[in-house]
């Protein structure tokens, strides 16, 4: 059969934080070759998939050439006369052969770079562009983006508390309006921390470095920037990764800019206030990851006008997500490959969220690569929102510039998801204390 693997070959690559990486090459009985290259994650949840590293002096203990032998010598055999085609049947042997239930012994980066080879080469065998490999015969639409301004959490040396402060162009009318939207509100948050003398180059997603004496300060310049973009009255809302695990410890919240700690309850009366004053529509990881109780709580309380997101909270599980939905906890799942370890992982924790008519987002990690496929995944897939970081750096340009290409090329496309994939009524931002004050 012509898509018959018949070579996989892992190697060491290099991530877009100068990190070691894994990168599989799969090659099929009629030549054709796909390569895979894990991604990795700064604040990684407890849960996900285990990103293997060899540990020791080289490279910060970051290198991964465990990772790279357990490909060439442990799945390589296994994986050698299988169809490329059954990507369900090859995902099905790299979890038997790994045998752990968080693939510790192959390493989820080896599992995902060899998953995605297959999947790459499946669809170059096909013929086929791999959105629409992947969609089969289901209609499918550009995603909404949710693009990076200011970094911060893991990806900026902690320097603001909260992780990424981003912005959904809620009001365009296909991918390509979106991205010009974000690219205004970008340039004009560079200008304005020029002005202020706190443009400070960019934190690790391209995302400006966050040089602010508070955590909501931020929200506020954000704000502004949107304004002076000509974005504001809703045409632009901000999506807010609080990735509260990585301040979490001992039942509570330390905000370490302002040196201030709290309890639960306080900590989610601070982020309602923040939701009162500000144009926000999407939350991720309000809460710690093994926070239940906090997460019901802020989805009971705020979910029917914002996209509340579990990340490290659902870890891109198929049943954490059902578990989460039956105890009201979130209405959107955030979709990462490397978090399941294979593709078919990926999608069936896809299809959970979508089963619970909650919102998908595909999203990239803060340490890439020049692959693009969760581009494709997000299309094809269907999943309506996209994250793949900032407006700078071109492993996330790489991704976003797939998607003018996809949405150019396409006449079997629905078009454009615009805000109709999230989960509640797009806010209309004139109703928040901050524009008000106006
Ligand atoms: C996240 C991602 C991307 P990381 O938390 O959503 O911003 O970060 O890859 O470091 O987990
Ligand atoms: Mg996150």
């Amino acid at each position: 059969m012509q898509s018959t693997i018949v070579a996989v070959a892992g190697h060491r690559i290099w991530d877009s934080r100068g990190r070691p990486t894994v990168e599989v090459e799969v090659t099929l009985a009629d030549g054709t070759r796909g390569r895979g290259m894990a991604p990795a994650g700064a604040s990684r949840g407890a849960h996900e998939a285990v990103d293997l590293r060899d540990g020791g002096m080289r490279h910060g203990g970051f290198d991964v050439m465990h990772a790279v032998r357990n490909v060439n010598d442990i799945v390589a055999p296994h994986l050698l006369g299988l169809d490329a085609l059954d990507q369900h049947g090859v995902d099905q042997v790299l979890v038997a052969v790994d045998g752990t239930p968080n693939k510790s012994r192959l390493g989820g980066n080896a599992t995902i770079a060899t998953s995605m080879a297959v999947m790459h080469a499946a669809a170059a065998a096909s013929g086929l562009p791999l959105w629409k490999y992947l969609a089969e015969d289901t209609q499918c639409s550009l995603p909404m983006p949710e693009v990076q301004i200011f970094g911060g959490g893991a990806h900026a040396g902690q320097r603001v508390d909260i992780q990424d402060f981003l912005v959904m162009p809620a009001g365009s009318g296909s991918f390509d309006e979106a991205l010009a939207i974000c690219a205004e509100i970008y340039r004009a948050a560079g200008e304005l921390m020029a002005q202020r003398k706190s443009r400070c180059g960019v934190a690790d997603e391209g995302g400006w470095w966050p040089d602010f004496a508070s955590n909501e300060e931020a929200l506020s310049v954000l704000t502004d920037a949107i304004e002076r973009a000509g974005c504001g009255g809703g045409k632009a809302l901000i999506s807010l990764d609080i990735a509260a695990s990585e301040f979490y410890r001992d039942g509570l919240y330390r905000l370490g800019l302002e040196g201030k700690t709290f309890e639960t309850g306080a900590w989610l009366a601070e982020l309602y206030r923040w939701i009162e004053r500000y144009p926000i529509i999407s939350v991720e990881d309000p809460v710690a990851e093994d926070d239940v109780a906090g997460m019901r709580a802020f989805t009971a309380a705020v979910g029917s006008r914002v996209q509340v997101v579990g990340d490290d909270f659902l870890v891109t599980d198929a049943a954490r997500v059902a578990h989460a939905a039956a105890a009201g906890c979130c209405n959107a799942v955030l979709i990462k490959p490397n978090q399941a370890g294979t593709v078919s992982e990926t999608r069936a924790a896809l299809l959970a969220g979508h089963k619970a008519a909650w919102g998908t987002i595909v999203s990239a990690r803060s340490g890439e690569t020049e692959d693009v496929c969760i581009t494709h995944m997000a299309v094809g897939w269907n999943a309506g929102q996209l994250k793949v970081g900032s407006f700078a750096r071109s492993e996330r340009m790489a991704k976003w510039n797939e998607g003018l290409r996809i949405e150019r090329s396409g006449a079997a496309l629905s078009g454009f998801a615009g805000m109709t994939g999230v989960p509640v009524s797009a806010r209309g931002n004139g109703d928040t204390e901050a524009s008000a004050g106006r």
